[in-house]
């Protein structure tokens, strides 16, 4: 079975990693897909975010990135996938998970949501509280992989010189 992990990873976390690699324990193959979404600023371009996913990901053979527009359920139809994966922290991530899965369901009935509890350690992660951190210059290199890190020092010292 195929699982699609759709989601920003603007950028990639440990968090979203811990859910990748285990993931890929259960799934053929797992594809790591970021929206391309033109109403949001992202910090990093699609292109960045699938270079770091793919990086990261790179002693998985099972596991690949991608991109995608339009409905999720659309691309793992295209993809031919059965499932997608989500990751789930606290009761506001159920709330919102919840509807979304109901949501794709109507839109879907072959494609099944999956969701997996985050690990203790990574319960308070998130793209945004890594980013909030390295703004206003502490340290994120407990919360992504050392390339990602570069990448955001890099991304805040431009913005801010
Ligand atoms: N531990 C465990 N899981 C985590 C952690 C962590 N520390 N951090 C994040 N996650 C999980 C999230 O809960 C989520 O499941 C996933 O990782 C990705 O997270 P994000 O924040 O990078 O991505 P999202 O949640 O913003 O992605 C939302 C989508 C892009 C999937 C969604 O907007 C979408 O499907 N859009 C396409 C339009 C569509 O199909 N709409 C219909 C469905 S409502």
């Amino acid at each position: 079975m195929i699982a699609i992990y759709p989601g920003s990873f603007d950028p990639v976390t440990l968090g979203h990693l811990d859910i990748i690699q285990r993931g890929a324990k259960l799934f053929e193959r797992v594809i790591v897909a970021v929206l391309r979404n033109p109403n949001k600023t992202p910090l990093f371009t699609v292109q960045e975010r699938i270079e770091q996913i793919r990086k990261s990901t790179k002693h998985l053979p099972n596991v690949e990135a991608d991109s995608f527009d339009g409905l999720t359920v659309n691309y793992a139809q295209m993809r031919r996938a059965g499932v997608l994966l989500r990751g789930l922290r606290a009761i506001s991530d159920f709330e919102v998970e919840l509807q979304m899965a109901h949501t794709n369901k109507t839109l879907s009935t072959q494609i099944e949501t999956v969701f997996l509890a985050t690990s203790n350690e990574y319960s308070f992660l998130s793209s945004s509280v890594v980013k909030e951190i390295a703004k206003f210059g502490g340290s994120v290199n407990h919360l992504v992989p050392p390339h990602v890190a570069l990448d955001i020092y890099q991304c805040y010292a431009h913005k801010y010189q």
